[in-house]
This record gives structure tokens, sequence and C-alpha cells, in this order.
């Protein structure tokens, strides 16, 4: 029985140049840095720079989300657009854990973890406005961006590709000896396609190191996990099969995000094979922007909101600790809110691409 024991079983479920995107200032900010080898089950001693960093990284995806909302509301973004407002937490505390140099790959609710991984939030709005200024040269959307420079491997629109390619980045880190992680993110949905459990079987057979973060946001569109997953919700046990640890994680919590986080990358990178941490979470919004959610209630989101929002909960741990006060938090709030304005006015600026780009980038030279 792989079933984790010693973890927290909470289960609480009820920032250059124009044209380019990459290089600036948001780019290079600095995460606090993280025992990633050290296996401990000691409680973390409180870390008030760690709390306020927290805090600037969930703000800045939510803001972002926020105003991505707004432009496509203004049709200024077209296609799908599948914001991450509500999981905030999940990528804020798994990139705590992580280095640079770890790999980082996920689906279409993509634009969380583009900025976690430190890419700028300008080339980011410019490719969902489909922009030459965006990170695919505005050909990609809101699905499809990459960035090589920060180990960001997609934003992949068809449920659970990403894991069979996630799962190929960690065997190239063991083949090549280098002492890097891969961490492949999917949804409660994509748990139940066929190539995640090829992906378990090979990563568990070669000893790969692949870290699987499932994102039980409790929906797959319109469908509630527990009328599509057989078992229930325990969605960490889906690596029973294959001798993969698994543990629930409350996904609402970035702080026990870090530490579920810490015990699945000191496992892969030592050599133990791969991990699964199932992050118990919820998204507020639709499935896309064109999703009426009518499919829960507007008081199950309500719940959500009031009890258990991520940002809400370190708002208050750094005003009962006394790290910040009720201005200084609106100063950073006013902060974010310069840099994503920032990003829509650079998206907005930058041209479109033009027609001939439609026969660039389509293969690549041999
Ligand atoms: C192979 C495949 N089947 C179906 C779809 C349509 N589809 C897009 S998202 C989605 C639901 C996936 O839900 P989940 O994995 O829980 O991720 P979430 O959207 O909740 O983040 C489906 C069925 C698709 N894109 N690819
Ligand atoms: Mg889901």
């Amino acid at each position: 029985m792989v079933k984790k024991t010693t973890g927290k079983t909470t289960g609480k479920t009820t920032g250059s140049k124009s044209a380019s995107p990459k290089g600036g200032k948001a780019a290079a900010k600095k995460r606090p840095a993280s025992k990633t080898n050290a296996k401990s089950t000691a409680k973390p001693k409180f870390d008030p720079k760690k709390a306020l960093y927290f805090y600037r990284e969930m703000l800045l995806i939510r803001r972002f989300e926020e105003k991505a909302g707004q432009l496509y509301g203004m049709g200024l973004i077209g296609g799908f657009c599948h914001l991450y407002i509500g999981q905030e937490a999940v990528i804020t505390g798994m990139r705590a854990c992580t280095t640079d140099d770890d790999a980082i790959i996920t689906s279409y609710r993509d634009h969380g973890h583009m900025l976690a991984c430190g890419m700028d939030p300008r080339g980011v709005m410019a490719e969902l406005t489909g922009r030459v200024g965006g990170y695919s040269r505005g050909k990609g959307g809101s699905m499809h961006m990459f960035s090589k420079e920060k180990n960001f491997y997609g934003g992949h629109g068809i449920v659970g590709a990403q894991v069979p390619i996630g799962t190929g980045l960690a065997f190239s880190f063991k083949y090549r000896g280098e002492p890097h992680v891969s961490l492949s993110f999917l949804g409660d949905g994509a748990v139940n396609q066929g190539q995640v459990y090829e992906s378990f079987n090979m990563s568990a057979l070669w000893k790969l190191p692949a870290i699987y973060v499932i994102e039980n946001n409790r929906y797959g569109m319109g469908t509630s996990v527990e009328r599509a997953a057989a078992h229930g919700s325990e969605l960490f046990l889906r690596g029973e099969a294959y001798g993969i640890p698994g543990e629930p994680v409350d996904g609402m919590d970035v702080f026990a995000v870090e530490e579920a986080g810490k015990r699945a990358v000191a496992h892969a990178r030592g050599g133990n094979g791969p991990y699964i941490l199932e992050m118990k979470t919820y998204r507020y919004r639709g499935h896309s922007m064109s999703d009426p959610a009518k499919y829960r209630t507007k008081e199950e989101v309500d719940k959500v909101k009031h009890d258990l929002d991520p940002i809400a909960h370190v708002r208050q741990i750094l005003l009962d600790r006394k790290i910040a006060t009720e201005e200084s938090l609106k100063d950073i709030d006013r902060e974010i809110k310069e840099v994503v304005g920032a990003a829509a006015d650079f998206a907005r600026e930058s041209p479109e691409p033009d027609p001939a780009e439609l026969y660039t980038d389509i293969l690549a030279e041999g």
C-alpha cells in the first residue's frame, strides 16, 4: 500500500525590448532559496520573507488572470482562454521547492505556470491577444506558449498529452546524468487518460525523476470528479499499481504545497523514481471563458472563495503576524496592478503578425 500516512491529508476540498518577451524585469525576479534535497518531516520554521513572496506571486497570477478575463470580454483575446483563478497556490508552492533548471509542463490552463516560471507578463499577454510581441509571436495563443530559456515546455491543448512529454523530459535528465526533475501538471479529468498510465509505467520502471502534480479542481469541463473517476477522488492512489508513492495535499494552502513538493522533489532527485501529488484545489471561473458553469451552484463557489481562498489565507497570516499592514498590502496590490496594466498596454500596442508569418515556424529545418 502506497497510501501516504506521513503527509498532511487534509483534503479540505468541502515581470525590455518591445518586440521580445524575454529578459524583462519580471523575468529576472529571484525566488528565495529552498533546500530541495533535504528529506525532512519536521515542521518548517516560519519564514516571513517567503510568506510575502508567496503573497506577491499568487496575487500576480490572480490580477493577470482577471485582466485576461477583461481583455477577453472586450474581444481582444480570441479563441479559448482558460483561467487559473483559485488554483494559484499549486504552481506557486511547487515553484518554491524546485530550481530554475527543473522542467515544467502543463495543460491549456497555463498562464499561472508561465508567470511562476519567471516568464514576462507582457510576452504572455501579447500572446493571448495574438500579437508579435507574444512568446509564440502571436501565432500560438493562450494554449501554445513555451520558453526554453525558462524551462517551460507548454501549454498543451490535448488533455493528458503533456504527461508523456513531461516523462520524456525526466528521461532526458536521467539519460544525460543531469540532476533535474520534471514537473508534469495535469487535471482530474486528464488523469483518466491511457497515456498517463503508459507514462507512469515507464517512469517507475526506469526510475525517472518525474513528479506528477494532479490539480484536482473538482471538475473536468462540466463533469465533477465523482462522476468521472472510479474510486472517488483518491487520485493520489493512481500510481499504486506501478509502486509510485502518492499523497493528497491541501492545494489551497501554499505552505502545505511547498512542504509536500519538497518531499516529492527529494524523492525524485534522490534517484528513487516518480512521485504523485494530488492537489485538492478549485477553479473559481468556468472551464473556459465560454462556460456558463451551470453544473455547480453559486453557493458552492462562494463557499470555497470565502473559506479557502489561497491568497486571503496568506494575507491573514501576514496581518496576524504583523509582517505586513493593510497599507503595505495595498502598496503591493498597486505595484502588481501596474505590472499587469503594463502587460496589457504592451499587448495592445504590439502589432498583429504579418500575414507572411503564416508560413514560418511550421516545420523545423533538419
Ligand atoms: C484528448 C482530449 N479529449 C477531450 C478534450 C476536450 N477537453 C478539453 S479540457 C477537458 C477537461 C479536462 O479537465 P481536467 O483534466 O480536470 O482539467 P481542468 O480543465 O479542470 O484544468 C476536455 C474534456 C481535449 N482537449 N483533448
Ligand atoms: Mg479539473
